[in-house]
């Protein structure tokens, strides 16, 4: 059960403190503040789970031999610290999706970390300097190891924030199986060279169309990760007002209700919820695009109605992230395009053989560059604006590591001025990303449409 009461929170919070997850609370209290926090341990092992009708589904990868990934629990500012254990049969590491992190702790083999192969572990530890809801993955192989179940939700939990009468965290994701329910070939050439590859089974935190209950005229704060390699979503709720108070990590400048929001694999969307005042109504959280829309997941209302209003509810702290200097960024032109160039088989992490696609012309090999240059080098601490154009009939969430971009202008929507880690691109659309390059290293621009990812739309942003 995901649902989180505020009374249930400071009981695990307690419980994870005796477990020394919370030892940097508990040092502080003592006096040890700078004391690394114990690491959460974050082992990759392969286990049977129930996924379909059909029974259970071999080879599943997760974090948790339990079951699905465990939601990440970090605070604003706080020093966190995780061990990656590999105990599956192929190297792997971990990527903080969303979390500005030091370049060594983002988890991209070769460009910023080694692999750590079969056996071996990697620690990672950083302080999350913003709040939201983030998630976690694998950075090598990963149409293999994110389709068989390697992705997490992150939540980074800020004190200061409005109070609500409960939680809840959902992983949105699908899973390629065959009637037997067991995995079938990961993607299709055709449907890799156009929008993806989709899954065969839908579900909400590894179950299908889950039903959670919340109290009736409460308000529930509703985070959820589309950690899918592959499906864009379009969001309603139904039988309950709601709200979009953040996306992508970030709260929205302007609310709104999520009548059928798009958004794509990689980011999040976080909801206020004002569940019904009658005991047992059913509120739900639906993907109304494509031709075959679904019910993910369901609030029942219990007990009796605490008759609170969305609009009682206080504005979410804006993160930390530096105003971009318009006046004098540097303009970084970012066309995204179908390639006919064939590139080499070979990728230091896992090959899908072909190469479909392409930024600025080059169609980079795999979901990691081998070491070529930059598509651009930045200076640190300087503004740069990012003209990205979508010459392709696709839609596209373009994912930038290390840094926070803030959405400026669209050609063919009217947007807000949204600070995020990734962007839907549209067909022919033409899009301004302001950001400050602020962070030092290496950092990953790739689409994470994995299958366009692993076949060329990958590059990278060196800031010095
Ligand atoms: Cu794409």
């Amino acid at each position: 059960m995901t649902i989180f009461t505020r009374r249930n929170l400071l009981k695990a919070a307690a419980a994870a403190s005796l477990a020394g997850i919370g030892a940097s609370a508990a040092g502080r209290l003592t006096g040890l503040a700078a004391a690394k926090p114990e690491p959460l341990v974050l082992k990759a092992v392969s286990i049977e789970a129930k996924l379909a009708e059909a029974g259970p589904t071999k080879n599943v990868l997760t974090y948790d031999a339990a079951g699905m990934p465990p939601v990440v629990r970090m605070r604003k500012g706080e020093p966190f610290a995780a061990r990656l254990v590999n105990g599956i049969d192929d190297p792997t590491t971990i990527h903080w999706h969303g979390v500005r992190v030091p370049n060594k702790m983002d988890g991209v083999p070769f460009l910023v970390q080694p692999y750590v192969y079969q056996g071996d572990h990697f620690d990672y530890a950083f302080s999350p300097p913003d709040a939201g809801t983030f998630w976690y993955h694998p950075h090598c192989n990963t149409l293999e190891q994110m389709g068989h179940g390697l992705t997490g939700v992150i939540v980074v939990e800020n004190p200061n924030d409005p109070v609500f009468d409960s939680e809840l965290v959902i992983n949105l994701r699908d899973w390629r199986l065959g009637d037997d329910g067991q995995f079938i070939e990961s993607f299709r050439p055709r449907d890799a060279a156009r929008s993806g590859t989709y899954g065969t089974v839908r579900t909400a935190n590894w179950l299908d169309q889950p039903q959670y209950d919340a109290p009736a005229g409460g308000l529930v704060r509703l985070r959820a990760a589309i950690t899918d390699v592959t499906r864009i979503y379009a969001f309603r709720v139904d039988g309950a007002e709601a709200s979009v108070i953040a996306l992508d990590g970030n709260p929205v400048p302007q609310r709104f209700a999520p009548d059928a929001l798009q958004l794509g694999p990689g980011q999040r969307l976080e909801l206020a919820v004002r569940m019904p005042d009658d005991e047992g109504a059913i509120v739900s959280l639906r993907d109304v695009r494509g031709t075959k829309p679904k019910v993910l997941a369901t609030l029942r209302a219990v007990g009796k109605s605490l008759k609170r209003d969305l609009r009682d509810l206080g504005s979410l702290e804006a993160n930390p992230v530096a105003e971009v200097d318009l006046a004098s960024a540097k303009r970084i032109p970012l066309a995204l395009s179908a390639t006919a160039e064939n590139v080499s088989a070979d990728s230091i992490c896992g090959s899908l053989g072909y190469s479909f696609w392409a930024i600025n012309k080059v169609p980079w090999p795999g979901d990691t560059p081998d070491p070529t240059a930059p598509l651009a080098e930045l200076k640190l601490g300087k503004s740069y604006v990012i003209d990205m154009e979508n010459l392709t009939p696709h839609s596209h969430p373009i994912h930038l590591h290390g840094m926070s971009f803030k959405v400026l202008s669209s050609s063919t929507r009217r947007v807000q001025p949204l600070v995020s880690d990734t962007y839907l691109i549209q067909p022919d659309e033409k899009v301004q990303l302001g950001f400050v390059a602020d962070n030092h290293g290496d950092w990953l621009l790739h689409c994470h449409i994995i299958e366009h990812q692993k076949t060329g739309m990958t590059s990278y942003f060196r800031v010095t």
